[in-house]
This record gives C-alpha cells, sequence and structure tokens, in this order.
C-alpha cells in the first residue's frame, strides 16, 4: 500500500496526477490502513513515525496544514493535527504528550511567522529539541535559517509543501538539499499621489451609514472565476473532470442548504491628516493610521478635505467550513479539497460583488480604483479589522474577532474601496 502511494507521490511530482486524483488515492490508502491496523500483530510497528501539527497562533488558514496531514497519515505516519490558531503551550503539550518524531508549523500570514518564533522560544524553554518542520506561503527558507534557527538548539527546516515534508520525514533527504522554488515577484516602484489634483469630483453615495446585503447561490455561481478556482484552487489542468466537480459541489451546497451568503457595507465622510484617515461615523471620529508601509501611504488617495470612503464585510457564513471539517474527518479528502476550494473562490467571488455593487452605486466604471484588506502589504496592520467590524455593526451578519483579529466565519473578506483611479496594490 505504502508503496503505491509513494508512486502516486512521484506521479504528483512529474505532473501526471493532479491533486483532486492523489487525495481520492489518500482516501483508498487510509480506508485501507484503518481496516489493517487492527490486524496487525502486537509487536508490528503501526506507524512509520509521528508529527504534531498546527496552524500558529494568530492564523485560521488550514487547508496547507490539511493537505500535509493527509499525505503523511496517506503514507503511513501518525499525525496529532491540534488544529489552527495555536501557540506554545499548546504545541508544546501536545508534544509532551503524544512524543513524535517532527513538529510541523503552519503560517500564511506574516505575523504569524513571528509566532513560530515564540513558539521555538517555548519549546527550547521546556527543554524540546524535537525537529520542527516550517511551511505556508509567509515562510521562506531564508526566515527559517535566519531567523528560526538561531533561537532552537534542536533543527528546523522549511518545506515548500506535503510531499517535501513527507521526504524529511523518511529521512531521504537533508533538510538542506530540498529544492525550493519559491517564486519572489518583482515589485513595481509606485509613485506618490496627490489626491487633490486627480480632477475627480468628490462622489456622492446613495446613503451615510451602513447597510446589509444577502447574496444567494445562484446569483454568485455565474461571477465565479472558474479559470482561477480550477487551476489555483483545486490545481487541475485543462481536460480534466473540472466541470463535473463544480456540478458536484454546487449540488452539495444546494443539499446541504448552504444559498445564502451576507455582507454589510457603508459609506462615510472622510479626510485626510498626514498618513491617516479620518472617518466620520455614528460612534464619532475614527481614525485609521496608514504610517507603516513604506514609500507611500494608502492615506495618500483621499483629499486633505471633504473626501467619502467605503468599506464591506462579506462573508459565506459558518457552514461551508462545518460542513468542511465533517468531510476532512471523515476522510472524504477528495470532496474536502474541492469544497473547500470552491468556498475559497465564492468567498473572493462576494468581495469582487460587494466592490462592484459599490462602484455601481457611485456611478463608477467597473475596473475604477482598487480594494485594499488589513493584512495586505499595503496595510499589514490586521488590528484595523475591529475598527472595520465595529464601523460597519458586522456583528449583525454574525460576524466576530478572534484575539488576534481574524474574522470569524473564515470565509469572510473585509476591505476598503480606495475609487481614486490611480490606485494600485504596493
Ligand atoms: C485562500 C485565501 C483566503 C481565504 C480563506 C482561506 C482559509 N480559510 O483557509 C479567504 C478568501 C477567506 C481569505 C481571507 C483573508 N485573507 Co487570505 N489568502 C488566501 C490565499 C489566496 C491562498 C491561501 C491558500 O489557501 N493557499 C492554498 C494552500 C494549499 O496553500 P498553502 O496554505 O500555502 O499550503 C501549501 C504550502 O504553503 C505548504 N504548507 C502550508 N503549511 C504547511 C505546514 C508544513 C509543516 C509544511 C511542511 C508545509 C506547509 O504545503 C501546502 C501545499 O502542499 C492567500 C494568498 C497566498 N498566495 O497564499 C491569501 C492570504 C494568506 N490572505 C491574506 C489576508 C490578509 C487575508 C485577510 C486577513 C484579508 C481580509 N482582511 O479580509 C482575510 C482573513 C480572513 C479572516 N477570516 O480573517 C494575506 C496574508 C498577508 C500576510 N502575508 O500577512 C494573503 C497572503 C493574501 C495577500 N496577498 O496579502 N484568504
Amino acid at each position: 500500500l505504502l508503496k503505491s502511494m509513494a508512486e502516486v507521490g512521484e506521479w504528483f511530482e512529474k505532473g501526471i496526477m493532479q491533486l483532486p486524483f492523489v487525495l481520492q488515492a489518500a482516501e483508498v490508502i487510509k480506508a485501507a490502513l484503518d481496516f489493517l491496523e487492527p490486524r496487525l500483530a502486537k509487536s508490528a510497528k503501526r506507524h512509520r513515525g509521528c508529527m504534531v501539527l498546527a496552524t500558529v497562533k494568530g492564523d485560521i488558514h488550514d487547508i496547507g496544514k490539511n493537505l500535509v496531514d493527509i499525505i503523511l497519515r496517506s503514507n503511513g505516519y501518525h499525525v496529532v493535527n491540534i488544529g489552527t490558531d495555536q501557540g506554545g503551550a499548546e504545541i508544546a503539550a501536545a508534544v509532551e504528550r503524544h512524543n513524535p518524531d517532527h513538529v510541523g508549523l503552519s503560517a500564511l500570514l506574516v505575523k504569524s511567522t513571528l509566532e513560530m518564533t515564540g513558539i521555538l522560544r517555548h519549546f527550547n524553554e521546556k527543554n524540546i529539541r524535537i525537529p520542527v518542520i516550517c511551511g505556508g506561503a509567509a515562510v521562506t527558507p531564508d526566515f527559517v535559517a535566519s531567523v528560526l534557527q538561531p533561537v532552537y538548539p534542536g533543527r528546523v527546516c522549511y518545506c515548500s509543501d506535503a510531499f517535501a515534508a513527507l521526504k524529511v520525514m523518511e529521512g531521504s533527504v537533508n533538510p538542506s538539499q530540498i529544492q525550493v522554488t519559491k517564486k519572489t515577484r518583482q515589485k513595481r516602484a509606485i509613485t506618490a499621489v496627490d489626491s487633490s489634483t486627480s480632477n475627480q469630483p468628490v462622489l456622492s453615495p446613495p446613503f451615510y451609514g451602513v447597510k446589509t446585503m444577502t447574496w444567494f447561490l445562484d446569483d454568485i455561481v455565474p461571477f465565479i472565476e472558474k479559470k482561477i478556482l480550477i487551476k489555483a484552487r483545486w490545481r487541475l489542468g485543462p481536460g480534466s473532470a473540472a466541470e463535473q466537480f463544480f456540478n458536484e459541489i454546487i449540488q452539495l451546497l444546494k443539499d446541504n442548504r448552504i444559498t445564502r451568503f451576507s455582507a454589510v457595507y457603508g459609506y462615510f465622510k472622510c479626510h485626510r491628516h498626514g498618513r491617516r484617515l479620518l472617518i466620520d461615523s455614528e460612534q464619532g471620529v475614527v481614525n485609521i493610521d496608514f504610517t507603516m508601509p513604506k514609500q507611500i501611504s494608502l492615506a495618500e488617495y483621499f483629499r486633505e478635505n471633504d473626501d467619502l470612503v467605503s468599506f464591506f464585510i462579506s462573508s459565506c457564513g459558518p457552514d461551508i467550513s462545518g460542513l468542511e471539517k465533517k468531510l476532512f474527518s471523515t476522510d472524504q479528502y477528495q470532496l474536502y479539497m474541492l469544497l473547500h476550494g470552491f468556498g475559497v473562490q465564492l468567498a473572493e467571488t462576494l468581495a469582487t460583488r460587494m466592490h462592484q455593487h459599490i462602484l455601481h452605486e457611485l456611478g463608477l466604471p467597473e475596473k475604477q480604483g482598487k480594494r485594499f484588506s488589513p493584512g495586505y502589504p499595503a496595510w499589514p496592520e490586521l488590528a484595523d479589522q475591529k475598527t472595520l467590524v465595529q464601523l460597519l455593526n458586522a456583528e449583525k451578519i454574525g460576524i466576530c474577532l478572534s484575539e488576534n483579529f481574524q474574522l470569524i466565519p473564515e470565509l469572510s473578506v473585509s476591505a476598503m474601496v480606495v475609487s481614486h483611479p490611480q490606485a494600485e496594490y504596493f
């Protein structure tokens, strides 16, 4: 069984097999291993090794971590997956309890990579020395070597994906030999803008304050960017079963009555003061400070005198994630991954539809300006999610914040609509 799963891994690496089918193979292997395990002789070694796996404190992104879990499990490893938003104390407790061979840490937010340092320091205090494998889109090999390794006497290594982690667990490669294929994007130079010279008339909104909106699945589906869903979320190539998967997931959502999604949005008078945006709201003047990022600040897209800003928070609600958890815990890996990918794209599409709705209400062209979210490089301060949640009364649609300012439910997006025609991501 394990030999065949290793072959599946090789096919994936060579591009012969696509991710959803790797997960289908993993389902079969997992079912077979579950069946065989109680029948193995007591003396037989039940697992090839053990990993305690977690997404670190402050971070709710979990698909990457769960892919590591699935691939290791179906290759005969025991995985203790303790979930997302886990700090040093929780992970150390799991290590002490399960005595693993490795710890796996995942981080998708730049801020949560700092949490990794704290976790390793905590391990150090507790005299834990087992090897730690770090991954996730925010982690880089450089960060692991220059920031994480110096604070931990045990070995720390970077793995770009689940299969690299498998090789490290197997001991078949030295972590330093792992090929790193991280792409670094060329940064464009963004020059400062002067909002007062944009020659745009001051916009007049249909209302000031906050409104709630409901979106229905059937109205959103035609706007889902299928190419992105299929290629980026499902990792499928052309000529595949994508269309069938697409229809299956929509049916799954309908069967589970997950067809209504909501958003809150609002228009507010505002003005710029240096690198700050001062917003008039029912709660008084709210201040968002854009002093952090580099050459320009988001405030520069607004006038020093009267201007208008709009914000929204859109959410798929808690039910898709609930269904995902059920599929994952019942080892339906392929459907889990397909639903997760669809949920992510639905969350993105909802946000795009809200952005378009706001531009339409303002009488602006569909492509004018950009939307920026707290946590993006141009607006790194995640704590500003608190300001947006309060400003928009987002609890009305069931949104709250985790201790580390992540939106709950997780398939939610918050954003500021910047309608300045020269607005660019930086
Ligand atoms: C999908 C996604 C979402 C989804 C939610 C996904 C979810 N629930 O998991 C939605 C659309 C809801 C979302 C929302 C937000 N997101 Co988001 N999101 C992404 C996106 C586009 C992809 C992440 C992903 O799922 N990738 C696919 C998986 C398979 O890849 P992966 O997790 O990296 O895992 C692979 C490897 O990294 C590795 N790996 C991962 N973990 C581990 C662990 C170990 C041990 C090992 C060995 C390997 C490993 O293995 C996996 C492959 O095998 C990223 C951009 C990006 N390029 O990463 C932004 C991103 C992570 N999000 C970001 C932000 C800011 C947000 C928001 C805060 C924005 C906002 N204010 O609304 C919100 C927060 C939501 C909340 N609830 O608070 C930022 C983070 C910025 C930063 N660097 O700090 C990113 C980078 C986007 C950006 N360009 O700025 N997001």
